[in-house]
């Protein structure tokens, strides 16, 4: 059975880029999300987040009569949850929204569904979600019950999409699919393929799961190794890009780059769920974790010695000092500053200081709320013109850009290797 009507529930950073993507394969794609602000920004042919290509391709979409958004869930072909999953309490996976949406469609189910999972969630989610759809449909047959002859397949299909590439990741990346049956692997594939050039690989859905949280700690267990080492090159006085660059040309050595720490949704978040489902075995994972989340304190304990210094070698006044903080993103080249630790810092920083704390942000218009108060948001040869001290948090690439002749201060805390 093909699919001609396909529904994405959670119009978030990847609901709406793959509803998009399956309207712009001329599918009719009905996008459900809780939050009508969304919805009707979506209906108008406009976008509510911030990511490269996304809103002329949604403006098609809507423009051509493919992409709908709703705040009810209707009948579709296949059904796409790509809502939230954050932790709570003690770093454990909070579900709700993913039950939310599970029970939100069970009432449209109908005979020959797909229903996919795409959130990051612990080992066993799929088979949990299956479980709450059959037993708010005890009138269908779920592959928990009917293996491959179920009315219902359900797969997991994690998506790896990467922020600012999203557009473009969505249509090239491999996919992991993983069915709960091999009828469900091959019909989440058949659904992908209508826009994927990547390949679909299949697996179980437990697998799948776990690819998802694996892809993520592999790679917060490597940036920590980047950020401790940056620890200790700063004990030794050792400079830290330079050691990195130099073991990399090792053909069996490729160190990621230390910064102010581990910030965005994903890498910073699911690490976690593993450790909250195997917290013995899983002391690399957890202290990995414990590594990045540390390394917005240690940056602020150097801003303030680098502090102590400027006032004590220029005779200033705390309160004449000013300090210039360089991007407030989670990573390069983008506007968002969720999760951030550049964030983190510069709030810390503005709290604790009696001068004035200056904000460099090439990608936004207006500081945030919680800054708005404290901090002022200049321009770089402004910044570079008045600040004292400098603390360089995210490696833009205007900052990258700047003329090392511009740069007058003696008073630098780099955390990202910019004014090496
Ligand atoms: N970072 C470093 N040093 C590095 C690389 C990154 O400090 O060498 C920092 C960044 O500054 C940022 C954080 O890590 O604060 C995360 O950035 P990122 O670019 O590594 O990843 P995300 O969070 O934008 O996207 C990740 C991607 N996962 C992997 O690369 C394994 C993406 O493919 C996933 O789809 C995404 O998480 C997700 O949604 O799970």
């Amino acid at each position: 059975m093909s699919f001609s009507t396909i529904s994405v529930i959670g119009l978030g950073y990847i609901g709406l880029p793959t509803a998009a993507a399956f309207a712009s394969r001329q599918k009719h794609v009905v996008g459900v999300d809780i939050s009508s602000r969304a919805v009707d920004t979506i209906n108008r042919g406009e976008i509510h987040i911030v990511e490269p290509e996304l809103g002329s391709v949604v403006k098609a979409a809507v423009e051509g009569g493919f992409l709908r958004a709703t705040t009810q869930p209707e009948e579709a072909d296949a059904f796409l949850i790509a809502v939230p999953t954050p932790f709570k309490g003690e770093h454990e996976p909070d579900m709700k929204y993913v039950q939310a949406a599970a029970e939100s469609i069970a009432p449209v189910l109908r005979k020959g569904n797909l229903v996919i999972l795409e959130s990051t969630s612990p080992v066993g989610s799929t088979e949990q979600m299956a479980q709450w759809l059959a037993a708010l449909r005890p009138d269908l047959s779920f592959p928990q019950q009917a293996g491959d002859d179920a009315d219902i397949n359900i797969a997991y299909c994690p998506e790896r999409v990467l922020p600012g590439q999203v557009m473009v990741e969505l249509i090239k990346n491999d996919r992991v699919v993983g069915g709960m049956t091999a009828v469900c692997s091959a019909r989440a594939s058949e659904l992908y393929y209508i826009f994927l050039e990547g390949e679909c690989v299949v697996t179980n859905a437990r697998t799948a799961e776990m690819c998802k949280l694996t892809e993520n700690s592999f790679r917060d267990v490597n940036i920590a190794f980047a950020n401790e080492l940056s620890l200790i090159c700063a004990d030794q006085e050792i400079n830290v890009w330079e050691l990195i660059r130099l073991a990399n040309r090792h053909p069996r050595v490729n160190i990621l780059q230390p910064g102010p720490g581990v910030g965005g949704h994903c890498i910073a978040v699911d690490p976690w769920f593993i450790v909250a489902q195997n917290p013995q075995q899983a002391r690399l994972i957890r202290t990995a974790r414990e590594v990045n989340d540390y390394k917005p304190h240690w940056v602020l304990d150097r801003v303030k010695a680098t502090v102590a210094d400027c006032l004590a070698a220029s005779g200033k006044r705390a309160s004449e000092l000013k300090i210039a903080c360089f991007g407030l993103a989670f990573k390069p080249n983008i506007d968002d500053l969720r999760e951030s630790p550049a964030m983190e810092i510069t709030h810390q920083i503005a709290q604790w200081n009696s001068g004035e704390t200056l904000v460099v942000e090439p990608n936004i218009h207006q500081l945030p709320e919680s800054l708005a108060s404290h901090c002022k948001l200049i321009a770089i040869d402004e910044a570079l013109a008045q600040a004292d001290v400098l603390v360089m948090l995210v490696d833009h690439a205007p900052f990258k850009a700047i003329e090392a002749s511009a740069v007058q201060q003696t008073w630098i805390v780099d955390t990202k290797g910019v004014w090496r």
